[in-house]
């Protein structure tokens, strides 16, 4: 099998195993755990941002920084097409009691009539407690918002939160520090368990007092862990060693677009390759591709009515890449 159904689906690797073995751990809900706050520092320093709290997955860190930005009854906007308005479970509405604005996304991932969403001071009016971007972006295949789009959010004047499941994906496309990327958020979310390749792990960052509510909502939901080093060891491991090689991730992606295109019935679903993530239109229900697909021994996953997804990491290797085109192709003939 070829597995390109995500990049959260990477095996730790022999190396990433001996670090987490060697890792020295504390009791981190008494704040005793060396590992994590070393990682607490370090993730926190290079996005720029004065505080870091490691948590289990991205949608803890995400619905974390909801409960910690916003009050009961507040709006929080987010694009149609996000992660956190798709694919959340409607936590911070059910845990928050906020409620999720959704604006339209253009195919590159910004959100459209952000400022007509925001809402002006009235008795009768729900607040907007926060606005919620997305880099890269998932659903408009892996695309990077650059730093002055970001910087164009920041200036409407609310908090902002960026989902950074991808954030170092982005980076390494973009050529620039990831606390580039960061700068104009005030809280972010990175993930250790996507491209970086960790088993488990996410860190949000913001302003120390952001960060403290967000430690008191964490063990409020049961998310308080304990010898959570030999996590964070893997997330540090992953961060020396996992982050440059994302460019080979991205250069597969790039090749298996071109590759996809040529294949009769099949168009790529989005402006440019930028990162991992490849989707494309196969012009016919895609729940049946996705199978004859799994019979060739290419995993995908459907993302859309006729949309399908292809994600490179890790574990997909240079011989993989032609390997799994002539599947595709083979698949669809
Ligand atoms: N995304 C997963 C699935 O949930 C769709 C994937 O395979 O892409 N933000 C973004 C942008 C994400 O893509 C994901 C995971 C998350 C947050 C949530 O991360 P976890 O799974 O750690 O909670």
């Amino acid at each position: 099998m070829i597995d390109l159904r995500s990049d959260t689906l990477t095996q730790p690797t022999p190396a990433m195993r001996e670090a987490m073995a060697h890792a020295q751990v504390g009791d981190d809900v008494y704040g005793e755990d060396p590992s994590v706050n070393t990682l607490e520092a370090r993730v926190a320093a290079l996005l720029g941002k004065p505080a870091g709290l490691f948590v289990p997955t991205g949608v803890m860190g995400n619905l974390l920084a909801v409960l910690a930005h916003c009050r009961r009854g507040d709006e929080v906007i987010m694009g149609d097409r996000s992660h956190m308005f798709l694919n959340e479970g409607g936590a911070p509405s059910v845990l928050g009691g906020t409620a999720a604005r959704t604006v339209p996304t253009a195919p590159t991932g910004e959100l459209l009539d952000l400022a007509g969403a925001i809402r002006g001071e009235n008795i009768h009016f729900p607040r907007t407690g926060l606005i919620c971007l997305e880099n890269t972006h998932n659903y408009a295949g892996g695309l990077v918002l650059d730093a002055a789009y970001m910087a164009e959010v920041a200036a409407l004047g609310l908090p902002v939160h960026l989902d950074g499941a991808r954030l170092f994906n982005a980076a390494i496309a973009a050529g620039v520090p990831v606390s580039t990327l960061a700068k104009d958020a005030t809280s972010v979310m990175v993930c250790f368990s996507k491209g970086l390749g960790a088993p488990v792990g996410s860190m949000v960052v913001g302003p120390a007092p952001f960060i403290l509510e967000a430690r008191h909502w964490r063990k409020k939901l049961g998310g308080g862990m304990r010898q959570a080093g030999v996590l964070a060891a893997a997330a540090l491991h992953a961060l020396d060693h996992h982050v440059d090689r994302l460019a080979e991730d991205h250069a597969h992606a790039r090749q298996l677009a071109v590759g996809l295109a040529a294949i009769p019935g099949v168009r790529l679903a989005q402006p440019r390759v930028d990162t991992n993530i490849v989707i494309v239109d196969v012009a016919r229900p895609a729940a049946p591709v996705v199978e004859a697909l799994a019979l060739e021994g290419v995993q995908v996953v459907g993302v859309g009515p006729t949309l399908i997804r292809f994600v490179t990491h890790l574990g997909i290797g240079a011989q993989d890449v032609p390997e799994a085109l002539g599947r595709v192709a083979r698949a669809l003939r």
